[in-house]
């Protein structure tokens, strides 16, 4: 780390705003007695903030991104990468007494916004300008979604989405995309092959066309599993290579390896499996778990993570024409100008509280926390996804989080069985659905 700036603050009224690497990654402004959050675990820590950093708890750590409001009416400070979509330091602000120290690991750049009012309207500004420097451009205006995942999560059955798809045209909600998610596969890797839950994925997709709605789906494009098709005909397609593949994580109860973005084979096929998707009938692709490509190891082509993780999107976007594509667990910064919509916050949840107290971990509360630290990248960087609405009577607090998306909402999507829903649920679910705002606000 190497010092970047020291300033005086007045502690009562400092404030420190983290920004966290990834889609799940907690983000947040905090006063200066608080503790920011940090992973309870190496599981957390590998899924749901950046895996190779391990900030102390007593310092703030912004990933790419950082901002300080000294409090004494000097200015909004902000600090962030140099190029922030092509290179990740993490920032570090320790505060000894009353002053801060800021430090990075790679270049940055810092500005003191004196016009701003509030950390929010700095980060909205900064944005704004790295928007225009990307060339973002105009927003696409976002599509109602139904997605299966908050209710069957990876249970879900073709029978599951047939009931969906009928219930949703019976009761005319203003849903334009029905969204299979996990669970449909044969394992991370074989997505073009069904579980046996599912008869045929095309088949799915002409069920919803035939309701004249339009189908997307779900995929972790760079997730492996070690025992699919893929990992045994391709060991030599993951990072680390066939004898040290890197690991991505433990879920689903499994290992997971990382597909080199930057080994030309392996794009082959990854272009194949995104365009026989599109063929079939998907013009919304989500696209999860995308971290992984970021991932430090050894790679076929010797480049920085952040450059193989942009590859790797533009295959995507290269495969999929002019679908509508959604990037989750997601690193943020390097994302901006690849995708249209962006999960900006852990999953919601039926609980209010996360089960280990980890505000990475799918609950409202997370949610709320970290959908708002960035709300301000919402109409400028891409239309932020808030994650679904959940309203059936099962969900905990469901006025709150009704409450929510109502204020800061960008993409709408529901995600209950529509045959859970009470009159109240029902009524909710069909009013949010009903506008997917685009525009920028100062939050
Ligand atoms: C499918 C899901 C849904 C969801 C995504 C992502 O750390 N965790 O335990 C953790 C659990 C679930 C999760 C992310 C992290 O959910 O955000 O919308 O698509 O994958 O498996």
């Amino acid at each position: 780390m190497k010092p970047v700036d020291e300033l005086r603050i007045d502690r009562d009224r400092a404030r420190v705003f983290e920004h966290g690497w990834q889609s799940w990654s907690p983000t947040t402004t905090y006063s200066i007695g608080d503790r920011p959050w940090r992973p309870v675990s190496d599981r957390n820590r590998m899924l749901c903030y950046r895996p190779d950093a391990d900030p102390r708890e007593d310092v703030f750590w912004g990933e790419g991104l950082l901002a300080i409001d000294p409090g004494d009416g000097t200015g909004i400070r902000v600090y962030s990468a140099s190029d922030p979509r092509n290179t990740a330091p993490s920032i570090r602000a320790e505060v000894i007494d009353d002053h801060i120290l800021v430090a990075a690991d790679g270049r940055t750049n810092s500005s003191i916004d004196t016009a701003a009012d509030s950390i929010d309207t700095a980060l909205a500004r900064w944005a704004d300008e790295l928007a225009e420097a990307a060339g973002v451009g105009e927003m696409r205006r976002s599509p109602t979604i139904w997605c299966s995942w908050y209710n069957y999560f990876t249970e879900v059955t073709e029978d599951d989405m047939v009931e969906n798809i009928e219930a949703i045209h019976r009761l005319d909600l203003p849903v334009d995309v029905i969204q299979l998610d996990d669970g449909y596969q044969a394992a991370h890797g074989d997505w073009l092959t069904p579980t046996e839950r599912f008869s045929s994925i095309p088949g799915i997709a002409d069920r919803i066309k035939a309701t004249g709605r339009r189908a997307g789906i779900w995929l972790a494009p760079f997730l492996v599993f070690p025992d699919s098709e893929l990992a045994q005909n391709h060991p030599d397609w993951m990072v680390g290579g066939a004898t040290a593949p890197v690991l991505a994580g433990h879920h689903w109860d499994r290992d997971l390896w990382v597909l080199d973005t930057t080994h030309p084979a392996a794009m082959e096929w990854l272009t194949g499996v995104f365009a026989t998707m599109h063929r079939w009938g998907y013009d919304v692709f989500k696209i999860d778990f995308v971290y992984a490509a970021a991932i430090p190891g050894g790679r076929y082509d010797d480049v920085s993570p952040v450059y193989a993780y942009r590859h790797g999107i533009r295959t995507i976007r290269e495969a999929i024409g002019d679908s509508y594509l959604l990037g989750c667990g997601a690193p943020i910064l390097p994302s901006v100008g690849l995708v249209d919509a962006m999960r900006v916050s852990p999953d919601t949840h039926v609980i209010y509280e996360p089960w280990d107290g980890d505000m990475s971990q799918p609950s409202i509360a997370a949610a709320m926390l970290t959908g708002r630290g960035r709300a301000f990248q919402h109409g400028r960087f891409w239309i932020n996804d808030p994650d679904c609405i959940v309203a059936r009577p099962e969900v905990e607090r469901r006025e709150e989080w009704a409450d929510y998306i109502r204020k800061w909402g960008g993409l709408r999507a529901s995600s209950d069985r529509i045959a859970l829903l009470d009159e109240w649920g029902l009524e909710t679910t069909r009013e949010l659905l009903s506008e997917s705002p685009t525009e920028p606000f100062i939050p």
